[in-house]
């Protein structure tokens, strides 16, 4: 005979997971007792919702479902921001929440809240188990609709009295590889045949393009076209090599001066597009023709509705596609003469002296420090749109941003997780002061782990993104600023060190050394977020959009 409990870590062990977060209540304690007795280490975190980031950011970066576990009520609901996170950044993910027991109800509804009800709209699946014996058959499910396309979070939850039921040994589930289908030929004929009419062609790669299966063969057919290309926010970093083709990020949805390269193109090949992400572009009657290259079909929207679809696994499809236009596109490379405009607009000030520091100098000090397979992972603020438009990436899933849900207090829990996964890697979070102290409380986890971690402050005393979109409707400044920690102090009192920037030349040395002597290190630099108005309004809006 084995308890459930046993049944769901041995199910968990089969899948191949070996940590798992959160914070266990009183409902879970079969669970732990089993996670104690197996391979899988518990990582407990100070907040849920912290642990539902970390268990994201495990999917997001490795393409298999990071797990998590809470109680009921109250710790179910605390993972919710987190499922949003993971259902529209498509992060694989299954959540494990605890309930009262359901064949007995010795506490009237005492915490009892309907989480199967509150996690459907945030999960691709949200179920109860009713039977130990069931568990092996709902854990292999949860795993393949968690992973499948589009991924995504899965809601298990296990009551106690399913949890401590003692039945005959099931055997689990095996598993098999399964491969995606590849577009269909017709498709893949009929977006060649517009590839090689366009006469100013342009890739865009979007979010799904950093999924860790795309990247290889995505590469090879920007190489192999030519084809110059930009990416979203979340498609950053994923042509290895083909950084000559770069144009650009598209981190506003017009104007910008990558914009000019959109605006001119007669097709844009759109890879992985998915339209969570605040739109890179807006479509409109007389603009450019749109392919879409994706796992799944395009959702139609007001501002994306693509003419035609490559739809299966991108990797091979757009290999399929190379073949059949390579060697024949005479206009590929028609609009790279704007490369170089663009990317030398965007780097302007990237050097300047001032202090505080401008969001550009702080992008370039950045990037300097981090190597190129170091990672970066943002909170939300106004820097992200600075981080997106300006920071250069070579390699695939190495700046981290939130283009989706957009939410706060990711950056740390995000940065944690990508620490662990690649302790060789230099990883820094960014954070404003906002997001960062919503989910500071896991500086304490970061230190547990002794994972090697800076965390990077950008110090305005307020909810800067906000503040600034107030000016610029014109609404007077009121009710966004606040006070803040010593930071230096805080993180001493985790055992971390703390470090404040004080000049313009201190930013460099003082990562380095935090990098150089590891171990988890808060450094606040205060901004100058004047060049908000001045870069992303004044010379943006004077801008007309170029569209012929
Ligand atoms: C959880 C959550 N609450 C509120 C918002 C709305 N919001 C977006 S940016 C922002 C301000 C961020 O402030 P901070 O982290 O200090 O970054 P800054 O813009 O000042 O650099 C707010 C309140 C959000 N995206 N997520
Ligand atoms: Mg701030």
């Amino acid at each position: 005979m084995i308890k459930g409990s046993d049944l769901l870590v041995a199910a968990l062990e089969h899948e191949g997971v070996d940590r798992i977060f959160g914070v266990p209540g009183e409902e879970n304690l079969d669970v732990v007792e089993s996670l104690r007795n197996s391979k899988i280490e518990l990582v407990l975190t100070r907040h849920e919702q912290a642990a539902a980031f970390m268990a994201a950011t495990h999917g997001r970066l490795t393409g298999k479902p990071g797990v998590c576990i809470a109680t009921l009520g109250p710790g179910a609901l605390n993972f919710s921001t987190g499922a949003a996170y993971a259902h529209l950044g498509a992060m694989p993910m299954v959540m494990i929440t605890g309930q009262k027991a359901i064949m007995s109800s010795r506490q009237a509804r005492f915490q009892i809240v309907d989480v199967i009800a509150a996690m459907k709209p945030l999960t691709k699946l949200s179920r109860q188990i009713v039977s130990a014996a069931s568990i092996p058959t709902l854990v292999r499910d949860a795993f393949r609709v968690a992973m499948e396309d589009r991924p995504g979070p899965v809601h298990l939850e296990l009551p106690e009295d399913i949890a401590g039921e003692k039945v005959a040994n099931v055997p689990m589930v095996p598993l098999h590889p399964i491969e995606i289908p590849v577009a269909h030929r017709e498709a893949l004929d009929r977006a060649a045949e517009m590839i090689l009419r366009a006469e100013r062609p342009l890739i865009m790669l979007g979010a799904a393009a950093s999924r860790p299966r795309s990247t290889s063969g995505l590469a090879g057919f920007v190489r192999r076209t030519g084809i110059p290309f930009f990416t979203t926010q979340m498609g950053k970093g994923t042509v290895p090599g083909g950084t000559n083709l770069y144009m650009g990020t598209a981190a506003l949805s017009e104007r910008d001066y990558v914009h000019d390269a959109i605006d001119r193109a007669d097709l844009i090949i759109a890879i992985g597009h998915d339209t969570i992400e605040k739109p890179p572009f807006i479509m409109g009657p007389h603009g450019p023709q749109v392919i879409h290259v994706s796992y799944t079909p395009a959702n139609v929207e007001q501002v994306y509705f693509p003419d035609a679809e490559v739809v299966g696994d991108v990797g091979p499809s757009l290999e399929l596609l190379a073949d059949r236009v390579e060697g024949k596109l005479r206009k590929a490379g028609a609009l790279l003469s704007l490369r170089e405009g663009i990317l030398s607009r965007i780097a302007d000030r990237a050097k300047e002296n001032r202090w505080p520091p401008t969001p550009q100098r702080l992008v370039h000090d950045v990037r300097q420090v981090i190597p190129s397979d170091g990672i970066v992972a943002l909170d939300n603020g106004m820097y992200k749109i600075w981080f997106a438009r300006n920071y250069r990436t070579f390699v695939a899933n190495t700046l981290l941003l939130d283009n989706a849900l957009a939410t706060m207090g990711a950056g740390l829990p995000s940065a944690m997780m990508a620490a662990m996964l690649y302790p060789n890697r230099p990883v820094m979070a960014v954070c404003g002061d906002g997001g960062f102290m919503m989910n500071s409380q896991e500086m304490e986890t970061a230190v547990r782990l002794r994972l090697n971690l800076v965390v990077l402050i950008l110090d305005d005393g307020a909810y800067g993104m906000i503040r600034w979109k107030q000016a610029v409707d014109a609404f007077p400044d009121f009710g966004l600023t606040f006070g803040n920690p010593d930071f230096v102090k805080y993180a001493e009192s985790y055992g971390a060190k703390g470090a404040r920037v004080e000049a313009m030349e201190d930013l460099v040395p003082t990562l380095e050394a935090a990098f150089k002597s590891g171990g988890v290190h808060l450094i606040a630099v205060p901004i100058d977020y004047s060049e908000n108005t001045r870069v992303l309004v004044e010379e943006l809006r004077s801008r007309m959009p170029t569209a012929s």
